[in-house]
Parts: structure tokens; sequence; C-alpha cells
């Protein structure tokens, strides 16, 4: 880069049009700051959480024909033409997302000849009808007589015994998972059924009639292995079932009860997401918890917090992002090159400064000995801060100038020390636990939707690594020398990282890139060019990158895709991170990539983005975050400009 000049990178026309859309973005970013400090978008997912959600409020006896209308209405909204549900734009047809809303529609009292239901009904009856779908599908048609408890695996409640020390116990799930199958183990242990009109049965889903469906479990492939072994076991279990010692399970099912009670968090949910929150509620009024208890009172109530609701539609969010949203928005803001002191970061510095939980959470089951002091994605999620989070959180505040940096430096040497601890044995990082990494408990039967473990990723890693950098270590400290290795080792054979929150090796690489820059890695090793390379393979005609949500099933689809704002602007983070002085290609992509940002970008600031491009599980539940097409590319366009000022001492965009 010093040795070329900025005229031979872009001509000046194209530079005031960069300059003026960063301009237009950081407007944006300043217009849509909520008063307390924060920026918060929505966190889009798919239509379960909506028609679980319907299912709910029935099961509790609080169904109100209003919300329900608005409830239905989305669902409806949602509904392709096929008649079918995905779960993501343009996602293929999902059997378990079209029976959820099919059951969830014709409770709210859409009938089965609606030439739209009928649509979809024609596509899950030529799936293989309910039979097919997940557990938890089954788990909420079981609920209201709709599948029969014989078919779903057995979870016994005596399970909360098992101590932390064995390899089967409940902090060895994933922190989602066991919020998840602590109350699902008082449910499927009490197996209610609650009744339902007889206009909203859904016997038309199955390919049989329902005396001759076939309730046991579908047998395991290779029946010498634990997946083999767990199937025999349930066979074991259900026996165990019908003779439970009732003291026994008595005891086991108040272990549960007291958990959840002990888990919930003060706006309400479990966990901040959604299905641990449905199931809580669920269990404990399973336990004959009356609606007016403060437990239940405050869960339902809760929901009003997480739903986004027009005049039509009622949809309740799976998470909300607004500690997340912040933490990218203020780096967004900085990399566009508002300045640390600005009234805009300062007032969202101190609202993030406020959200360091300074309590302890489940975590502390596997670290021991250390002070709390991470940061949790939501408003309130204090028994589960994540390493993710923690990281940006300290790279905004970081470079942020608040007026009591006193507090921030304190603020900031707790999230460290935290995270610190927080890093697993192969130095990498998980997201809200050390070293969940038992692979056994994902062979159990019930186990058959999305992650249970939360092994350490790429991903998360960069993150911290690049936070680690931009506080000044370098890879002679020994965690980060750690972290490195982790990295090399998990690069693929193409050059490219996997993406475990975002989608997905472009996601990878996008973090890994900046944070090898940020500890000060010579870019010019062979493995980083390997990912240099890939990328630049990886461009598509218009200039842009996209990436299939596809790609984690297919590896063929790697970094393939239609473009999109905020893969494009990943790629152009990794490039630009890895940009060297003269004619390695970098630039010339990197000024495609930049002008195809800047020529779309809209009047208002945002850019457009259909497609879902981040992750909640791999292949089962995709995400998209209504931001993410406007702070990353304001972090890639304002880095861009950032090195061209470097390069010619120009003049930076009046902010
Ligand atoms: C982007 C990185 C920050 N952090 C990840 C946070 C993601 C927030 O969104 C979700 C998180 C979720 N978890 N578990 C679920 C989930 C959904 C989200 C979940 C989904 C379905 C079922 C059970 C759990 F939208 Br069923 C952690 C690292």
């Amino acid at each position: 880069m010093k040795t070329q000049s900025v005229s031979s990178i872009i001509d000046p026309g194209r530079l005031a049009a960069v300059d003026e859309a960063i301009q237009r973005s950081q407007e944006y970013f300043l217009r849509t700051q909520h008063p307390d400090g924060y920026w918060w978008g929505e966190l889009e997912s798919n239509v379960t959480m909506a028609a679980e959600y319907l299912l709910l409020t029935h099961f509790l006896g609080v169904g109100e024909e209003r919300r329900w209308r608005k409830v239905a209405g989305y669902l409806r909204r949602q509904q392709r033409a096929d008649g079918t549900w995905a779960i993501y734009y343009g996602g293929p047809p999902d059997i378990n997302a079209t029976i959820e809303s099919y059951f969830a529609l014709k409770m709210a009292g859409v009938p089965a000849d609606d030439p739209m239901m009928a649509e979809a009904r024609r596509f899950v009856v030529s799936q293989g009808g309910v039979p097919r779908a997940r557990i938890f599908t089954k788990v909420w048609l079981a609920l209201f007589g709709q599948w029969d408890w014989r078919g779903v695996p057995v979870l016994p409640p005596e399970f909360m015994f098992l101590p932390s020390c064995s390899p089967l116990n409940i902090y060895e799930f994933a922190s989602w998972a066991r919020a998840t199958v602590v109350p699902m183990l008082i449910i499927l242990s009490e197996r209610p059924v609650c009744p339902i009109p007889e206009h909203a049965r859904i016997d038309e889903l199955y390919p049989v009639p329902r005396s001759e469906v076939d309730y046991s479990l579908p047998r395991p492939q290779r029946s010498l292995s634990w997946r083999g072994l767990f199937y025999n076991l349930d066979g074991l279990l259900r026996r165990y079932e019908s003779v439970a010692v009732s003291p026994l399970r008595k005891a086991a099912v108040r272990t549960a009860e007291r958990w959840i009670v002990a888990h919930q968090e003060a706006d309400g949910s479990w966990g901040g997401i959604q299905p641990p929150w449905v199931y809580s509620l669920i269990a404990l009024k399973v336990l004959g918890y009356s609606l007016d208890h403060p437990v239940m009172k405050k869960g339902l109530e809760g929901f009003d917090g997480f739903a986004v609701e027009d005049d039509k539609t009622f949809n309740p969010q799976a998470c909300l992002s607004p500690v997340w949203d912040t933490a990218l928005a203020m780096i967004g803001l900085l990399d566009g090159g508002l300045r640390p002191d600005h009234p805009a970061l300062v007032n969202a510095g101190r609202w993030l400064l406020r959200e360091q939980i300074l309590t302890g959470g489940d975590w502390q089951v596997k670290v021991k000995g250390v002070e709390p002091g991470g940061w949790a994605f939501e408003f309130e999620n204090d028994l589960y801060p994540d390493t993710d989070d923690t990281a940006e959180v300290m790279i905004a505040l970081q470079r942020t100038q608040v007026p009591d940096e006193k507090r921030k430096q304190r603020a900031l040497a707790r999230g460290l020390r935290w995270l610190l601890a927080m890093q697993s044995k192969n130095g990498g990082w998980g997201s809200f636990d050390k070293d969940n990494t038992q692979k056994l408990i994902t062979s159990i039967p019930f186990c058959d939707f999305g992650e249970v473990i939360d092994y350490p990723t790429e991903d998360v890693t960069a993150h911290i690594v690049e936070m680690l950098g931009r506080l000044g270590y370098r890879a002679d400290f020994p965690p980060l020398r750690r972290a490195l290795a982790y990295l090399r080792r998990e690069q693929e054979a193409d050059g490219a990282w996997w993406g475990r929150w975002g989608v997905n090796y472009i996601y990878g690489t996008g973090a890994v890139l900046p944070a090898l820059e940020a500890v000060g890695e010579d870019m010019s090793q062979p493995y980083v060019r390997a990912a240099v390379r890939w990328l630049l393979r990886r461009q598509n005609e218009d200039g842009g990158w996209g990436e299939s949500c596809d790609s984690y099933a297919d590896p063929a689809l790697r970094g393939q895709g239609p473009s999109t704002a905020s893969q494009t602007a990943w790629a152009l983070l990794a490039l630009l991170s890895a940009a060297s002085p003269n004619g390695d290609g970098i630039m010339e992509a990197v000024t495609r990539g930049v002008a195809y940002l800047v020529e779309r970008q809209e009047e208002d600031g945002q850019w457009e983005e259909p497609h879902f491009t981040a992750t909640g599980f791999p292949r089962d539940f995709m995400i998209k975050y209504h931001l993410y097409r406007n702070y990353w590319p304001l972090m890639a366009v304002g880095r861009f400009r950032r090195l061209l000022e470097a390069d010619s001492r120009g003049p930076s965009p009046a902010t």
C-alpha cells in the first residue's frame, strides 16, 4: 500500500462516493440509537417460534383471540406459494416448520380445506408425514394428543441426580440444551395431554391412519455404537418408567423444578432464548403452578417484550440481540471515523459498562475460583454471559473514550480475567462454557436437532484473539500462542475457516484474518495467503461475496451464493487485514467489493439484505440479524477508507 498512491487505487469521484456512503451509514446509526445508548435490531429466525408461542398459550389456558389472529397473520405471511415454510429465506421446505405452523393455524381456526393448508398438507404427507418430524415437533404434538407419547424417547428426571463429574449429566449439555432438557425431564415424565377442539386435529398429516402408526424409535444404523447403546437403553428405561419408584421420581422432579425456578432471568425468560422458556412454563404448569404464581406471571408477561408486532402480525423473537448489536454498531462507527469521544459512543459505552455481569452463572460449574466479568448477548441473561459478546464488547469499549476511563479499565481487566479462564484445553473458546466437548451426550436419542454441545469454534476464538491483540498482547502470550495453534489446526484444506455463528466459511475466514492481523501475525505467511486466495476465488461477478445457508450441509457450496452486504463486508474485512504493499491482486478485488457496497446503499444509509447470514445451529436453525446488513458494511467501507488515509494522509470524512 505505502508505495501506491490513492488515485491509482480509486479515482477521486469514487473516493467521494465512499466518503458519502460512510457518512450516510453513520447518520443512520446516530439516528437509530436508543436514548439509553444501545442499538437493537430484530433477530429473525423461523415460524416455529410463533407457532410454539400460540400452542404455549393454549396449554396455559391464556390464548387470546386477538393475539392468535396476529400470530396466524404472521404464519400466513411467511408461507410460500407452494404452501410450505422454510427456516431461512429461499430455503428448502422444512417439515418441522410446516407441521408446526399448520397445527398452529388449525388451532387458530383456519380450516383444513383452505387452499394454502391443502398445499402444506400435500408437502408434509409427501415427506412421510408427522412420523418424520424431529422430536421437539413430536413433543408439541403429543402435548395436545396429536402424537403418542410412546413415540418420544424416554428421558428420566433421575438424570438430575447424575453428578457433574459423571460423563452424562446436565452440565455436559451446552447451556442452551441444558436449559431446554431440564424442563423436558418433567414434561416427558408427566406426559400431559391438553385437550384441543375437534377442528384442530391434524390426523390428515399422517401417511396412514393414526391407529397404524409405528411409534418405535428409529433404529440407529450401527447398533454397536453409543447411539445403538442408548437406543437399547431407551427400551430398558421404558420398562423402568412403568415401575419408577415413586419417592425417587418425586425427588428427581422436585430437583428439576428447583433448577428451573433458580434459573429464571429478570425479564421472565430462561437463558434469554425462547425454547427453554416455553418448556419451563409448560413444566411448571404441569407441576400445578398457577398463572398468578410470580414465576409464571413474569414468564408469560416477558413474551410481550420479545415480540415483533404490528396491526396484523405478532412474532416472538428467539432471542434479543442488544448487547451484540451495540458492540458491533460502535465498532462500525469507530471504523467509519467517528471520534472515540463522540457523545453517541460515550453513551453506548456507558450502557455497555452497566451491562457487565458481576454475578455467577452456570459457567462456574467448570471454572472455579474466577470472578465473574463477562457480557451476555441479551438485555437479561445473567446466568449465561458468553465469550463472543464479551470479546466484541471489550473491543468496542477499548476503542471508545468514556468519561470514567478508570472504571472502563477495571471492567476490561475483569472481562479479560474471565475470558482467559474460559479458554478450553484445546486452545479455543466455546461460547458459554469451558471444555463443553463431551460427544457422548450427542448420541442420546432425544438429541436429533441442533447442537447440544458448546465446543470451541474458530469464529469465537478469532474474536477473542482479535480483542487480545487490540489490548496489546502478541503471539508470545501463552494463551494466545495456544489459540493461534488451535486456529492453525482448524484451517480447512482450501484455506478457509468454518463459521459456527455466521454463514459460513466467509464468516469464519472474515473473523480469523483480522484477528491474525490484530496480534501482529506476519500476513505474508503461506497459510494466510491460502485464505486470501480462497476469498479471491469466491468473489462474485458483481464484486460482492455471498454464501448460502446450504453450505453447512453441502460442502460443494462453500463460499458460494448470491452476494449479500454482510458477507461482502466479512470478505472485505479479511482482505483488508491482509492487504500488502504491492501487486498481490488484493486491492483490486477490495475496490470492486467496496464498489459493490457503495453502489447498493440506500438513500437512508442502510443496505438491503433478504438472505439469512447467521447461524443459531448449523443446518437446523438459521438467523437473520436485521442490523448485520448495516454495521458490517460500515466497518468494511470504513476500514477501506482508513487504509487509504494512512496511505495518503488525506483528510477523513467529517462526522
Ligand atoms: C453471534 C454470536 C453471539 N453468541 C451467539 C448468540 C446467538 C443468539 O441467537 C440465538 C441463540 C440461541 N441459542 N440457542 C438457541 C438460540 C437461538 C438464537 C436455540 C434455538 C433453538 C432451540 C434451542 C435453542 F436465536 Br430448539 C444459544 C455466541
